[in-house]
């Protein structure tokens, strides 16, 4: 039996990660870590959870020892956008924290998943099926902190053998917690705007592609790699994940064949457009198919249709 650790465990992907980990491993083996505890009473009171900075190493590995932990997901990490205002806090959190991580992984021989992302790329990067293994100039300090943690993790594990895994992240869409000061959030705000007024304006240009994902696929594809045989792992640390590519005007007509009176119109915001413009329109993935079997399930169609039908549902919900 496993004994799981999330930093970062209330935000966007961590609050879903923990539910499927408690799910699969009972709750009393998943403990949850983050600096707030002001939101999601359910995943706080569901089993334990501790207010930490996940930069404290000291209050960190205590609960490393205390709880027998085997397994480190390390989700806490500012977005892109919000870390082009704050540069100097975004390389402490993204970086320090994943570090101070790393050495509490060597010292108690825990494995580690860390997410990087399409942030990790840049202009000078081939932008259509991005390889694996290609060039990586990333011009926001975000697409800096994410390389510099691909390549720290895998430095311990080539160093003293932890077993660190992790894989870039598209945009991840979900219809439970909200994203934070991310490029690609446009793509969950969408959704909200269209069932509740059937209007949005977009940050972005109608026509700036950038991969995406569905939050189930995400939560799979970050168990699954933790899951799977190492010896069938050639990369480690920064798998590429394709699942869906689209653009804002995209992914309106997707929207307006489920909500036909949907409109769509732009003010873009230049600091989120120049790192969109830095990123990839749309990535190749053979390596995780190949190296342990990643294969989404939803496609952009079908996203919308969850997506619109879920968040109807809430609201004819706090209607009643
Ligand atoms: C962001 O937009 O900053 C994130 C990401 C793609 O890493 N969603």
């Amino acid at each position: 039996m496993k004994n799981i650790l999330i930093t970062g465990s209330l935000g966007q992907l961590g609050s879903e990660i923990a539910l499927e980990l408690r799910r699969r491993y009972g709750e009393e083996h998943v403990v949850l870590s983050d600096v707030r505890d002001d939101v999601n009473c359910a995943l706080i009171n569901g089993g334990p959870f501790y207010k930490v900075d996940c930069r404290d190493a000291a209050a960190v590995a205590e609960i490393v020892r205390t709880h027998r932990i085997d397994t480190i997901y390390h989700l806490a990490a500012l977005l892109s956008a919000t870390a082009e205002r704050k540069p100097l806090a975004a390389w402490d959190l993204n970086v320090g924290s994943l570090i101070s991580t790393l050495e509490i992984a060597r010292e108690y021989g825990c494995a580690v998943f860390t997410p990087s992302s399409i942030g990790a790329f840049g202009p000078a990067t081939p932008k259509v099926f991005t390889p694996q293994d290609t060039i990586q100039r990333p011009t926001s300090i975000y697409g800096i902190s994410k390389v510099t943690g691909e390549l720290l993790c895998d430095y311990y594990y080539h160093k003293y053998d932890v077993d660190t895994r992790g894989v870039r992240f598209p945009g991840i869409i979900s219809n439970m917690t909200p994203p934070g000061g991310g490029t690609t959030d446009y793509a969950v705000e969408i959704y909200y705007e269209a069932v509740d007024h059937q209007r949005y304006t977009c940050p972005l240009r109608g026509d700036t592609y950038l991969d995406m994902i569905y939050m189930p696929d995400a939560v799979s594809a970050a168990i699954d790699l933790m899951e799977a045989d190492p010896s069938c792992l050639r990369h480690r640390n920064a798998f590429n994940l394709a699942s869906m590519s689209f653009s804002p005007e995209e992914l309106a007509a997707y929207i307006r064949a489920v909500i036909p009176g949907f409109t769509i119109d732009y003010q873009v915001d230049p600091v989120r457009q120049a790192i969109a413009d830095s990123w990839p329109d749309c990535m190749e993935d053979y390596a995780a198919r190949v190296e342990w079997g990643w294969k989404p399930r939803y496609d952009v169609a079908e996203m919308t249709e969850d997506m619109i039908r879920t968040i109807r549902g809430r609201r004819e919900k706090e209607r009643r």
